[in-house]
């Protein structure tokens, strides 16, 4: 048995974990769970990242095993620190939920056109994409370095400086085809080029813990960072012809696929080509996902431990009486979810959903079409055939959503792993230990050793059918 230590940050919660790993064995042990609380200054919206990392060290130091073969750090994408020459951090991070791209992003687009960029960088447009942020950046001037979170917790725990590919892949500065930073795109978007590290591939080490008492010196090995990128390493695969869903705060639905696809109509669609492990390409787009049910249980003062009870009552409910675009600009900024919900029912002419019950259904119908919705796209503008769809993260402890996006696709659904991301972090530390072979045995290893649900499709598809028409046109006529 070989025991690693994986650092995974989630929007909502952090995580400190180990996994002992052997042949046949894989399991997790959870040391630290802690909140991940974001926290509005002067109008803006920033990540406590400060109180992340002493979060992280508090859980490092927290682990008992004094075999510690490699520690390893993922987070979601998109958001970065800047150092100065001393490596002092220069502000404080931003939220991507923050608004502070609505004011810049034509003026990016008037540098270079948004069908350039999607020729050069791949990436669905998303208001948050880093490209956006460092275009409203007020501390450029003064920047050396630029590191994207991950990069960041590393660089605090090793010193060590450097760019993870997969996550760098999401800042819209990359160049899908090759792979690696754009030239192109930093210097037509009036970017220091030299704030941009050298990258770092999934495997590779990252440097040695310091000042972290007995744990100091423990290697730290550079691991898929985008948290969806560990998530799509550790589906538990045995048939190639898969789509996926990466189900937490966002669901990140698509198909893998072994090269960029950069046409017109994959752009017209907003889907994305982000870098994943041993040249992979995840060709996914995002939906809203679960952030529409957990910030509706905030708003009702509700515990997670409240759910089950509550996803019972709405299984009762009818399918399909109303459903919400879950990318509808008004779901984005953290609030009163039902309140909106309510409202965006209000502007479509639906019935406005009056018990908690009928919301939660509202939430995952919608949820759910937005899953058919995607795969079948992505398998159309792919070509890649699909049979069956793998559903990982904490959704997949959600059996009514697990059971209607089975329905609303028509096909079978795999459930679990719940910790894909943490998994996958540890999957690729073990190979680069050289516990693993190559990624298909990293995901068999998942497949032999982790809890997995299939759920068997029931009823029609011709209400889900309908249900896509109309929404589509509804959000058209919205747009
Ligand atoms: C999921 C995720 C998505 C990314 C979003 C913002 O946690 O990393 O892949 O689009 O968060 O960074």
């Amino acid at each position: 048995m070989t025991t690693f230590a994986a650092v995974d940050l989630g929007a909502s919660s952090g995580r400190v974990i180990t996994a002992d790993v052997g042949p046949d064995r894989l399991d997790i042990t959870e040391v630290h769970r802690f909140a991940n609380r974001p926290a509005r200054v002067n109008g803006t919206l920033h990540w406590d990242v400060l109180g992340l990392y002493r979060d992280i060290v508090d859980g490092l130091t927290r682990i008992e095993s004094d075999r510690l073969a490699s520690v390893g750090i993922d987070s979601w994408a998109v958001d970065y620190g800047l150092l100065d020459q001393e490596g002092r951090l220069l502000g404080n991070p931003v939220h991507y939920r923050d608004e502070r791209t609505a004011a810049v992003i034509d003026k990016v687009h008037a540098r270079v056109s948004a069908e350039r960029l999607y020729q050069i960088n791949g990436l669905q447009f998303l208001p948050f994409n880093t490209l956006y942020q460092l275009a409203a950046e007020p501390f450029l001037a003064q920047a050396d370095t630029f590191l994207l979170i991950p990069d960041l917790i590393s660089f605090w725990l090793t010193g060590e400086r450097g760019a993870e590919w997969t996550n760098a892949s999401t800042t819209g500065l990359w160049q899908a085809r090759t792979g690696g930073w754009s030239d192109e795109l930093i210097g037509a978007l009036g970017l220091p080029r030299k704030i941009f590290p050298d990258l770092r591939v999934p495997g590779s080490p990252a440097g040695r813990l310091v000042d972290l008492g007995r744990l100091t010196g423990t290697p730290v090995t550079t691991v898929a960072s985008h948290d969806t990128a560990s998530a799509i390493a550790a589906i538990p695969v045995t048939d190639p012809k898969f789509a996926y869903i990466s189900c937490g705060t966002w669901s990140l639905a698509g198909v893998e696929v072994d090269a960029p696809i950069l046409s017109e109509e994959g752009r017209a669609a907003n889907f994305t080509n982000e870098a994943g492990v041993d040249g992979t390409v995840r060709y996914l787009r995002n939906i809203m996902g679960l952030w529409l049910l957990t910030e509706s249980l905030r708003t009702w003062n509700l515990a997670a431990s409240d759910l089950p009870a509550l996803l019972e009552r709405a299984a009762e409910v009818p399918a399909l009486r109303r459903v919400i675009d879950p990318n509808d600009p008004s779901f984005v900024s953290p609030g009163d979810i039902p309140a909106r919900i309510a409202s965006y029912c209000e502007r479509t002419h639906q019935p406005v959903p009056h018990t908690r019950a009928e919301y939660v259904r509202c939430i995952l119908d919608s949820l759910a079409l937005g899953h058919r919705t995607v795969i079948r796209q992505a398998a159309q503008l792919s070509g890649h055939e699909v049979e069956v769809v793998h559903l990982v993260g904490g959704g997949s402890h959600n059996p009514l959503l697990c059971q209607l996006t089975a329905d609303a696709l028509g096909l079978p659904v795999i459930a679990g792993p719940a910790e894909a991301t943490a998994l996958g972090n540890i999957g690729v530390q073990a190979r680069a230990a050289g516990l693993i072979g190559d990624l298909s045995e990293l995901r068999a290893l998942m497949a032999r050793t982790q809890p997995l649900r299939r759920y068997e499709p029931t009823g029609s598809l011709t209400s889900w059918e309908n249900a896509a028409k109309t929404l589509a046109s509804r959000t058209n006529e919205l747009a």
